[in-house]
């Protein structure tokens, strides 16, 4: 996706009073940091894992958001529900790699998905590292997340036609640049 085309993707976020509030989540290892760097500052750069949570505005262009960024080891995770109120939206990181933890993935976002505190939330899933070869499609990780038949849909929304919760799946390669501005743009159509 262009620069361009991601400056519009955010540029509703912008028009909003207050900044929207971003929770980057997911476990350890997914990638969250590297995104979030990437978004920052347009380029990759390495980490440790995250040990403490942090927030930074961010800005694309001239729009400006506040996203958290919680850390996903075990300990960090017990944190993660000090952060659910007056969320705008979650974006949840999978290792599309690591099929040995698709099910403890799995078990976090399923408790993020029925936790009362982001019964509206939209949620961007973004099955990261796509440059490796062995990844998993995006119908693969749909099956493992078991959210086949809850996703909504990529297309444009009619959001006075929303019953079901905004969920959707983007494949993305952070060190390539490549997908997660799709799911920025889809994302955006619901944080108002
Ligand atoms: N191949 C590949 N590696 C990636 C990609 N994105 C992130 N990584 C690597 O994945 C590892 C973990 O990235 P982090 O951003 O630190 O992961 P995190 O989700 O912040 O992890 P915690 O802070 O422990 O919760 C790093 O070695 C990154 O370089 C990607 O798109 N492709
Ligand atoms: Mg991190």
């Amino acid at each position: 996706m262009s620069p361009d085309r991601l400056y519009g993707a955010l540029t509703s976020l912008g028009l909003r009073q207050e900044e929207a509030k971003i929770l980057f989540l997911g476990l350890d290892n997914a990638g969250k940091t590297t995104l979030l760097r990437m978004l920052k500052h347009e380029r990759l750069v390495l980490h440790q894992p995250t040990q403490f949570p942090t927030s930074e505005e961010l800005s694309i262009g001239k729009i400006k958001f506040r996203a958290f960024d919680l850390g996903g080891r075990q300990i960090a995770r017990r944190a993660w529900p000090d952060y659910y109120a007056k969320v705008d939206a979650v974006i949840y990181v999978v290792d599309a790699c690591d099929r040995e933890r698709f099910a403890e993935s799995k078990r976090e976002l399923d408790a993020l998905l029925s936790d009362e505190a982001l019964a509206k939330v939209p949620f961007l899933v973004l099955g990261n590292k796509m440059d490796i070869p062995h990844a998993a499609s995006e119908d693969e990780l749909r099956y493992h997340l078991g959210i086949t038949d809850f996703t909504t849909g990529k297309g444009k929304v009619n959001l006075a036609d929303q019953t079901a919760r905004p969920l959707e799946v983007f494949m993305c390669s952070v060190v390539r640049r490549m997908g997660y501005g799709e799911g920025f743009e889809w994302m955006s159509q619901y944080i108002k």
